[in-house]
């Protein structure tokens, strides 16, 4: 403790006199020196979405880069495994989806082998995973989206992330038992989105 506030306290002594930054420093401190803090005086950040990185996706070894863009963007991991999905849960996942004439092809390919999935957590995170991962047909996908960089082609589009908060909760539900989810304050929480 003693070693972190004095590492710290300089780094962040330049704010001290700024005036905009005055309300923000004593929390912001606080959190990062691990000092007491208020439940309140967190962002109230509850949206949650579900994200899986598909079997080709897995089979390419693009589970961490993935990761590492929502980490990048400031989203909170809450929720984390892998698994092979059976037909059964991929009926229900895709339960809108199952009188469509690719449905078979879709089930064969998601059960070929191991999905990661997760949930993430934070400020507009369902939609704004549905930007970050692009549109479902990677032809149309602008680079620097995970499809428009990883995939060209509908049929092997690497990665799910959920369509509305609705679905987002329904699917969360469907994938995740409530022990799975964890709660837990992330450092930057306070920095990385406003009250
Ligand atoms: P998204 O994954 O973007 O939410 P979706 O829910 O409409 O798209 O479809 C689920 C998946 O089904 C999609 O990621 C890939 C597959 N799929 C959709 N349309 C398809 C098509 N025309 N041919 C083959 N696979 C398709
Ligand atoms: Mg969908």
């Amino acid at each position: 403790m003693l070693l972190q506030r004095s590492i710290l306290l300089p780094l962040l002594s330049p704010w001290r006199g700024h005036s905009t930054n005055k309300a923000l420093m004593p929390r912001l401190s606080a959190t990062l020196l691990g000092g007491p803090r208020s439940k309140s005086s967190l962002p109230d950040v509850k949206e949650r979405t579900l994200v899986a990185v598909k079997p080709d996706g897995v089979q390419r070894r693009l589970v961490g880069q993935i990761i590492c863009r929502f980490e990048q963007r400031g989203f909170k991991l809450v929720g984390l495994k892998m698994l092979q999905v059976s037909e059964e849960l991929l009926s229900q996942h895709y339960c809108q989806l199952t009188q469509k004439p690719f449905y078979p092809s879709l089930v064969q390919y998601m059960t070929s082998g191991p999905v990661v999935v997760m949930v993430w957590e934070g400020h507009n995170v369902v939609q704004a995973s549905r930007v970050m991962v692009g549109p479902t047909n990677p032809s149309a996908a602008q680079a620097g989206t995970v499809r428009g960089d990883f995939s060209l082609h509908v049929s092997r589009n690497v990665v799910h992330a959920s369509d509305s908060l609705e679905g987002a909760e329904r699917e969360i539900h469907l994938w995740f038992q409530g022990k799975e989810l964890l709660k837990w304050d992330c450092w930057d929480q306070a920095i990385t989105c406003e009250e």
